[in-house]
């Protein structure tokens, strides 16, 4: 018996599956859909009281997708999509997290998810040809499929802040917001870290709270989402011509039609003609602008030109121009860190309770029991917000002990040779282990709703082509994935972004491999690559029909 963190007891799980899914968000949900739909008896651990993933621990205010939420949902059923009706055209947390719930009980998902479960470790059996899943909760299963379904974004990156621990007000992670109400009525609020989650918040916390500092590290870039109620005509029409939207989705570059690639180069258009296109993407807000022209991501010139016309959006908004010029990004090309997507960010700063304060210029020293010293001066707060980001891509993986053929481990793998996998699905070395929109896949790169449904749906059929040929081990062969590798690496340098200091390189991190670790060879190409492995007989992998005494 166990008993769980809402204090009931149950019985530990010690059943043998098909397979084990980790995670109950949008990838983990899909593939428990898919994956049960096709005869497999599966079980989900989620740690979070509740479904949602990304969508249930970040609920910090302010909290909303960043892409259109017509691109950011299920494409499977067409009943959903005709059942759900988003609210606004960029959905906010709370209404993200209800479609979860919605999508749990609509498919009758929740039957087979653990909640409240920390899985601790996942070790290969060599001789059952299982995995044996063991987990905070005393749960013992096997399975012999491991979906990883564990988030890109999900392991909030330590706190590299010194002195954190001596901190005596309220203290909180935008990435593991509590449940209950927060207020900042009255208080004096720092908040440190200015990526999606800090631009996000700080306009929210900044309207009731009695004084809000900033902590800039890096100026970024943000573009206004220009959100509103949705427009139920686009939205029917949208329903009306599912069929050819999809299509147009998986044709581009990202795999979503808000940022589909223009057709021409920035430097071969007018400067007349660059500057209309840049304003028009800026007014259908959001991250349309990346796709004004076909090079934005390639071409420093052209990025430049881009980059250039954000600036002056930015110094339009911020009144005082010594604020403006701290807050107009100059250290990396637009687009190379994460673009940010906005309510109101720049504006904050024009409020007279609102001040940013430049860590590159005033950095800071450490945390004390009242506030943080920085550049000398101590700020005293009654709450700390931290922003400051995650072990993006490989950290939810890596906080588990998992381990593959002759007890390899996945940490020791991805630190020694960076985030390597063959197609984002699997690792050498770990048999019948299948991630969904894992490293070396355009994952946080491309249509994370169009990877996770593209990505199950893959596995579902591998299981099945097992099934039907009696197979019992599928797994990455070394060459394959050193050549994916290689492809990754080369679709990356053709761009911009392992230029500069970020998440997707793994810098944010310290002592993290520095590698780029999303695919950018192109949407299409990655799942037509896939589907091509798959249709001749699971090309890059070793199959083998080892019996099954489990
Ligand atoms: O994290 P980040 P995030 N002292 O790593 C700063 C997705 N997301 O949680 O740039 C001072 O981007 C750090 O500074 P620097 C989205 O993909 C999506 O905001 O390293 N500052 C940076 O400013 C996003 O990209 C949505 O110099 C420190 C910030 O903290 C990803 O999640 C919403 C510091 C961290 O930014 C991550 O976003 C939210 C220190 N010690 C997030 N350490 C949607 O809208 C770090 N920083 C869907």
């Amino acid at each position: 018996m166990a008993e769980s963190d809402s204090g009931q007891l149950r019985v530990a799980d010690t059943g043998d599956y098909d397979v084990v899914i980790i995670g109950a968000g949008f990838a983990g949900m899909y593939s428990l859909h898919k994956l049960r739909g096709e005869g497999n008896s599966c079980k989900v651990f989620e740690r979070g009281t509740g479904v949602g993933g990304v969508w249930y621990w970040n609920r910090y205010p302010g909290a909303r997708v960043d892409v259109e939420s017509l691109e950011y949902s299920y494409t499977f059923s067409a009943d959903l999509e005709r059942e759900w009706k988003w609210t606004e055209a960029y959905a906010s947390q709370p209404e993200l997290e209800a479609y979860c719930n919605h999508v749990a009980d609509r498919f009758d998902l929740r039957r087979d998810i653990q909640l409240e479960t920390n899985v601790l470790a996942c070790h290969f059996q060599e001789d059952s040809g299982r995995w044996l899943v063991t987990t905070n909760k005393g749960d013992r299963v096997t399975a012999k499929y491991l979906v990883m379904a564990t988030g890109t974004l999900s392991e909030p990156k330590d706190i590299d802040l010194p002195g954190i621990e001596n901190f005596k007000g309220e203290l909180y992670r935008t990435s593991k917001w509590p449940r209950h109400e927060v207020s900042f009525a009255g208080k004096r609020v720092g908040e440190i870290g200015t990526g999606s989650s800090g631009i996000q918040c700080i306009p929210e916390i900044a309207k009731t709270a009695e004084h809000l500092t900033v902590f800039q590290r890096t100026a970024g870039f943000s573009m206004p989402s220009n959100n509103g109620p949705s427009d139920t005509r686009r939205t029917q029409e949208w329903f009306d011509r599912r069929d050819e939207m999809h299509r147009r989705q998986r044709e581009s570059q990202l795999g979503l039609i808000m940022s589909e690639f223009g057709p021409n180069s920035a430097m071969e258009v007018s400067e007349e003609e660059r500057r209309k296109m840049y304003e028009e993407r800026w007014a259908q807000g959001g991250i349309a602008i990346v796709g004004s022209f076909n090079d934005l991501l390639f071409n420093k010139d052209s990025n430049e030109s881009c980059a250039a016309f954000v600036r002056e959006k930015i110094r339009e908004k911020v009144a005082n121009p010594q604020v403006a010029e701290k807050l107009v990004p100059t250290s990396h090309p637009i687009f190379t860190k994460r673009p940010c997507v906005d309510t109101g960010y720049y504006e904050t700063f024009n409020r007279d309770n609102v001040e940013l304060v430049d860590v590159r210029e005033n950095p800071i020293e450490r945390v004390t029991e009242k506030g943080v010293i920085a550049g000398g001066k101590e700020y005293e707060f009654d709450t700390l917000v931290l922003a400051i980001g995650f072990d993006a891509m490989t950290g939810a993986m890596t906080r588990i002990d998992i381990r593959g053929r002759g007890g390899k481990s996945i940490k020791d793998v991805w630190e020694n040779e960076g985030p390597v996998s063959f197609l984002g699905l699997a690792v050498a070395g770990f048999p019948n282990m299948f991630m969904i929109a894992g490293p070396g896949s355009p994952s946080v790169l491309g249509n994370m709703m169009g990877a996770f449904e593209h990505n199950a749906g893959w596995i579902g059929n591998m299981i099945r082509y097992m099934r039907d040929h009696q197979l019992q081990t599928i797994e990455v062969d070394e060459k394959a994935q050193e050549d994916w590798t290689a492809e990754v690496e080369r679709a990356a340098n053709l761009t911009l972004y392992p230029q500069v200091d970020s998440w997707y390189t793994g810098a944010n991190v310290p002592g993290k491999k520095r590698a780029f670790s999303a695919y950018l060879g192109g949407w299409a190409n990655y799942l037509d690559t896939c589907d091509n492995s798959a249709a001749d007989g699971y090309r890059g992998f070793r199959l083998s029909g080892v019996k099954e005494n489990a």
